[in-house]
């Protein structure tokens, strides 16, 4: 049972559908769905070059929904009002 209940667990959170998208409006001013290092400063200025890219966990260049999410769960990005 344990480990039907593990799986299910991680089924359920593989889904993107099931994730609530994070990208504040606010913050992603063109609209495009991530977050690029010009928006991010444009809201948060203490953000450095260094900190998004510790941020940018798949290193594209921008932030998607699960990295703003991430980032804000460990304390790198401000958590912002929605
Ligand atoms: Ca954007
Ligand atoms: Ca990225």
């Amino acid at each position: 049972m344990k480990k039907i209940a593990y799986l299910s667990f991680v089924a359920a959170i593989s889904l993107p559908v099931i994730a609530v998208a994070e990208i504040p409006a606010d913050l992603d001013t063109d609209a495009d769905g991530v977050l690029t290092i010009d928006e991010v400063q444009a809201s948060f200025p203490e953000v450095t070059s260094d900190g998004f890219s510790a941020m940018d966990l798949n290193a594209d260049g921008v932030l998607d929904e699960d990295e703003v999410t991430a980032a804000q769960e460990a304390g790198l990005m401000p958590p912002t009002e929605s």
